[in-house]
């Protein structure tokens, strides 16, 4: 099992290179004015949360090719989860799916996250399938459906999802919009829509104390001709309809290609309307690849859109940061390792964008130097910040590394096939 000592010593072979490579980026770093340990302290600020159904190997419609050891239950991913924070310190909190990891006890897996040093993020809700003992279907929709009894039956799933969510200490609900139509007059658009909007107003309504609800959007899929919170303004709409404390969900992969996925973001911090991210990347359409894989400039400005908001309006602008992702070749664990250290570097990067000098050549309609400042944020490899802050914080200066040399994966597979799985300490 993965132990102190696995991290101890797999960061003694590496600290004499690190700390050549962390000197190094000190000094560029202290030329441009900026000093390392102020950046630190703001890096470790960024937390985000694992999704429970990223543990296990995802699929494509096509089929699904699981890997050894995979968790069996949600008590094994919170395990899974334990680790791979305990590698980064930096993803401390679980996104909980109903009903894909409906725990059994939810007092008896707080518990369990307790111990292993988790909590909850948001609770998502799940009215795009049919489950086994659901009596009405939602073929032809949920939230939206024309008749109110299937809406009823959404509506109580959304408001269990949020009692589960209570007991587990979690604060708030993501709703993914996945009701749509595939053929033009399927569905009355404009009814369709307000529809969604009664029936979200009474989850809302029995919204507990202190709790937020996200609104996610997207644009296609399952639906293929109209989904009926197709973009981030309607995702806005629903938001500004219900009040203050509904807001929109950022999914990196649902936009069509080409957006200006930076731009969304800047509109939603201006409304006060951007509640959280799901972290992912894609190249063609909701391809659930790891954040940062095919487009790490566009997450760069997305998080120098974070930051700047950060600035201006300090800790009151507190988005939750989520990760969604499917990983289909990957070992999930290290792919979630990978993605967490990704979305660090793309927050630290934004870090060091040297904000007076952009607002000086903004100001002066200096494009060039504008830009380049952006750009000279981007192109510092940060990576030495990062493992950094994780050696500082208890974590591993090489997280994949670290994680293969443990063989937790191999031990687990075993442990897992044979029946008499016995959860790792938490790190
Ligand atoms: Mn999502």
């Amino acid at each position: 099992m993965l132990d102190r000592d696995i991290v101890q010593r797999t960061n003694e072979s590496l600290e004499d290179a690190h700390r050549r490579d962390l000197d190094m980026l000190a000094e560029q770093l202290r030329r441009r004015g900026v000093e390392v340990d102020p950046v630190l302290a703001r890096l470790a600020l960024f937390q985000v949360a694992i999704p429970s159904w990223a543990l296990g190997t995802g699929g494509t419609r096509f089929g699904r090719f699981p890997g050894d050891g995979e968790p069996r239950d949600i008590y094994e991913k919170m395990d899974d989860i334990a680790v791979i924070h305990g590698l980064t310190r930096a993803s401390p909190r679980v996104s909980l799916h109903i009903p894909w990891d409906e725990p059994d006890d939810p007092g008896r897996l707080r518990d369990h996250a307790t111990e292993l040093g988790l909590g909850f993020d948001a609770v998502n809700s799940n009215t795009f399938q049919d489950q086994a003992a659901q009596p009405l279907s939602y073929k032809f929709g949920s939230l939206c459906h024309t008749d109110p009894a299937v809406r009823e039956q959404a509506i109580a799933h959304n408001l269990h999802v949020m009692e589960v969510g209570r007991e587990l200490g979690s604060r708030s609900i993501s709703i993914w919009l996945a009701d749509g139509s595939s053929f033009p007059g399927q569905m009355h658009l404009r009814r369709g829509f307000e529809r969604t909007l009664a029936s979200l107003e009474q989850v809302y309504a029995r919204l507990p104390e202190g709790w937020r609800l996200f609104t996610e959007h997207k644009p296609y899929e399952p639906a293929f001709y109209a989904t009926v919170v197709q973009d981030w303004g309607s995702s806005l709409l629903l938001a500004q309809a219900l009040g203050e404390r509904a807001s929109c969900l950022v999914d990196l992969g649902h936009h069509l290609p080409n957006t200006n996925v930076e731009l969304v973001v800047a509109r939603l911090i201006t409304a006060g309307k951007l509640g959280g991210f799901h972290f992912n990347d894609a190249k063609y359409g909701d391809d659930d690849l790891t954040a940062g894989s095919i487009k790490p400039y566009q997450l760069f400005l997305v998080m120098n859109e974070l930051v700047d908001a950060v600035r201006d309006a300090g800790d009151a602008f507190d988005p939750a940061y989520m990760i969604d992702q499917s990983h289909n070749l990957k070992d999930p664990m290290e792919a979630l390792l990978q993605t967490v250290d990704n979305l660090q570097r793309a927050y630290a990067k934004a870090l060091l964008v040297d904000r007076e000098a952009l607002d000086h050549h903004q100001e002066n309609n200096d494009v060039l130097m504008a830009e380049e400042t952006l750009r000279t944020a981007f192109e510092t490899d940060v990576r030495p910040l990062v493992a950094e802050l994780r050696r500082r914080g208890g974590g591993a200066l090489d997280p994949v590394a670290t994680f293969r040399a443990s063989g937790y994966r191999a031990e687990v597979a075993g442990a897992r096939r044979r029946g008499d799985y016995v959860p790792p300490q938490s790190l």
